[in-house]
This record gives structure tokens, sequence and C-alpha cells, in this order.
């Protein structure tokens, strides 16, 4: 007889949410707002310093294993290393942000990445994802913000302002089911009697545990979760 082996099977479903606001500051142009299609971050010498923001509405979610922040960068100068803080004030929007008016991120680095090469460009932002309002805004700073280098030391990204919504900037959020019993298979909330049959027998082979095993027979008795 062919073992089978039983493992939780993980029912995930996977949600991409785009900013409500996205948008990007110039230090060279501290009272205009920048609500184009780029995000840039970073020292350009045509310009000044830029960081990015970005705001995204989290309401409705299912529960949140993880979730990253993904972006398409347009161009990099320098190689910069791009930070990402988590922004406590949701008191801005993208057609009115400015040098001057900007929230202030936080000084925790939630992730960070060198911007060179390549697409798409990730952030691992899991620890974001229990924000309390549901709003949650977040900003990309460079770790170096220079007032003046000739080399340039910055990137740009595209933004959700226009173009093709497949380099839109979005949070890929991942939900997985929480499984009530090894039992139960396909993680449906129901153990079924094959599922049931199955475990005794993974049970008979020193695959599964007694503790499930009756767990399992005391659900499939019930029919709860069926
Ligand atoms: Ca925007
Ligand atoms: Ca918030
Ligand atoms: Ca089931």
């Amino acid at each position: 007889m062919a073992t089978i082996l039983i493992s939780p099977l993980i029912m995930g479903s996977t949600t991409k949410l785009y900013p409500s606001d996205d948008a990007y500051t110039d230090s060279s142009s501290k009272n205009s707002n920048f609500d184009n299609s780029n995000i840039r971050v970073g020292y350009d010498w045509n310009h000044g310093k830029h960081r990015g923001y970005f705001k995204f509405n989290l309401s409705n979610l299912e529960e949140v294993s993880s979730a990253k922040l993904v972006l398409y960068r347009v161009a990099s100068i320098g190689n910069p290393l791009i930070e990402l803080h988590y922004v406590s004030s949701d008191s801005w929007d993208e057609n009115s942000l400015t040098w001057n008016n900007a929230p202030l991120n936080e000084s925790e680095i939630i992730d960070s990445k060198v911007i060179s090469s390549g697409n798409p460009i990730e952030f691992e932002i899991t620890p974001l994802m229990n924000e309390q309002d549901n709003i949650l805004s977040i900003a990309l700073v460079a770790d170096k913000e220079f007032t003046s280098n000739p080399e340039g030391y910055y990137a740009l990204f595209y933004s959700s302002n226009m173009g093709d919504e497949i380099y839109f900037p979005y949070i890929e959020i991942i939900s997985e089911a929480e499984c009530n019993t090894d039992a139960d298979v396909n993680c449906n909330g129901c153990v079924e009697m094959g599922e049931l049959l199955n475990f005794i027998s993974e049970w008979k082979l020193g695959n599964a545990q007694m503790s499930e095993l009756l767990n399992g027979i005391s659900m499939w008795k019930s029919g709860g979760g069926c």
C-alpha cells in the first residue's frame, strides 16, 4: 500500500492592494507637490533630496500571513540603498504632499534594498500589517541623503498615476486559513469521512498523533464546520 503523507494543506489566497496615495518630495522645491508618474528616492543633483510616500487602506483584509511592498524600478543612479520606514501620521494626501508638510517617518528601518538592476523590487513589510487604524502610511528614504553629490544617488519607481497597472506599486498580501486539526487535510474547517479514514491509516502507520486522531474523530462525529 502506498503511503500518503498527510500534511495540513495550506489554503492560501493572495491579494494585490494598490495605494490610495503615492507621491514624492523634493528638497530643492520645498513647497511643490510631486504627484506624477514616478516615485523618486535619494539625491538627484538636478534637483535635491527625494523621499517617497505611500498610503494603503488595509480595511477588509483577511488574516494576513505575510506582506511585501512591490515596486517597479524605472531607473537608478549610484546603486542607492533605500530604506523603508513606518509613518504614524496619515494626515497627508498625494495631491498636497510637499517637502515642508510631509509627515515624519519613524527612525526604525523595516526593510532596505540596494537598487541597482532588475525588477520587481520587494520590501518585506509583514510587521506593519497590524496597523490599528487600518490606514498604513510608509516612507522610502535613501540611507545617505547628500546635500551635493555630482554622481547622483537615487532611484525612480513607477507610481500608480498613469501607465500600465502591471507597473503600479502594490502590497502583495498572503492570507492562509488556519486548520483546526491535522485530520482536516483540505483545511475547509470540516473533517470529512474520507479524510478521517485516511487519517486513521496514517495513525496506524505512525504518521499521526493519537490526540489529533481523537480530535478528528470528535470533529467528524459532531459535524462541526461541515
Ligand atoms: Ca500618486
Ligand atoms: Ca495609520
Ligand atoms: Ca476537510
